[in-house]
């Protein structure tokens, strides 16, 4: 039997909280393979971004292509991209897989910064990932990236309408408003859904990396799109409940959660 990969194109976060590092964590402990391309090499701790480098984009597309290859890849994750060549790269190949496989889902996290704001792209972020939006099955921004993908539209209707223009799925993040609870809102042409969890006190690193890379790892394990968005924050949902300390600051969401329960 081959176990299902997702090929993951992020940056590294040496704090071991988000980016590649949470990718790798989430898709392995939801039972897919992680192959991962370094698209920059970040400078960081559990609370604040200090510096960037994006990869060359020759490199990124050496990565990805020892790897499509050799493998069947159903599933494609981004996060960062570093900046603009990293970004069109990406896109050169997923055009490529899916010459082979027209079925590739890809999985857009839309990062425009970093939980506290802080920078993780050389170029403008929201022209950084221009050339891959449209080559998302499913996106998911949190509200200040929904808003940014927009021209800084903040009305959720038109934000739908533009975001649906350009990919099939759209899966908006309510962990940046206030309010007891986290909503988040899953939107298709002509369907939609919503799902509330509570909100758990403090900050957490990662977060979105790990609900984008459970979204991958389910869809490459053939859940269809609206299971694998709930189960994956079902999972999100479990690892920032046993979240964990590394110093004073944001904590860890405890990826590991599922087979520690296991023991
Ligand atoms: O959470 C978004 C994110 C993605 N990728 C990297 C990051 C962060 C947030 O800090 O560092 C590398």
């Amino acid at each position: 039997m081959i176990r299902p990969s997702v090929l993951v194109f992020a940056g590294s976060d040496p704090s071991g909280g988000a980016g590649l590092q949470a990718d790798i964590q989430a898709i392995s402990a939801l039972g897919a393979h992680p192959l991962s391309a370094i698209t920059a090499l970040t400078v960081q701790d559990n609370d604040h971004v200090f510096n960037v480098h994006p990869v060359p984009a020759g490199l990124v597309q050496q990565q990805a292509h020892a790897l499509i290859a050799k493998m069947d890849i159903g599933v494609v994750k981004i996060g960062i991209v570093g900046n603009r060549a990293n970004a069109d790269a990406i896109a050169d190949i997923i055009q490529l897989m899916r010459q082979r496989r027209p079925a590739l889902q890809v999985v857009l996290d839309p990062v425009l910064a970093s939980g506290h704001g802080d920078s993780l792209s050389q170029d403008n972020p929201v022209n950084a990932i221009a050339s891959l939006l449209p080559l998302a099955t499913i996106v998911t921004p949190n509200l200040p990236e929904a808003s940014g993908l927009c021209g800084g539209d903040r009305r959720l209707d038109t934000q739908v309408e533009t975001l649906l223009s350009y990919c099939p799925n759209v899966l908006i993040k309510g962990g940046h408003d206030c309010g007891p609870d986290v909503v988040n809102r899953w939107f298709t042409n002509g369907n939609q859904c919503t799902w509330t969890w509570p909100r758990l006190e403090g900050g957490f690193h990662g977060t979105g990396c790990t609900l984008a890379s459970a979204i991958a790892a389910l869809l490459a394990l053939g859940k269809p799109m609206v299971e694998a968005i709930e189960e994956a924050q079902a999972y999100c949902h479990q690892a920032l409940q046993s979240a964990y300390a590394i110093a004073d600051g944001q904590r860890i969401p405890n990826r590991c959660v599922l087979l520690e329960e296991g023991k």
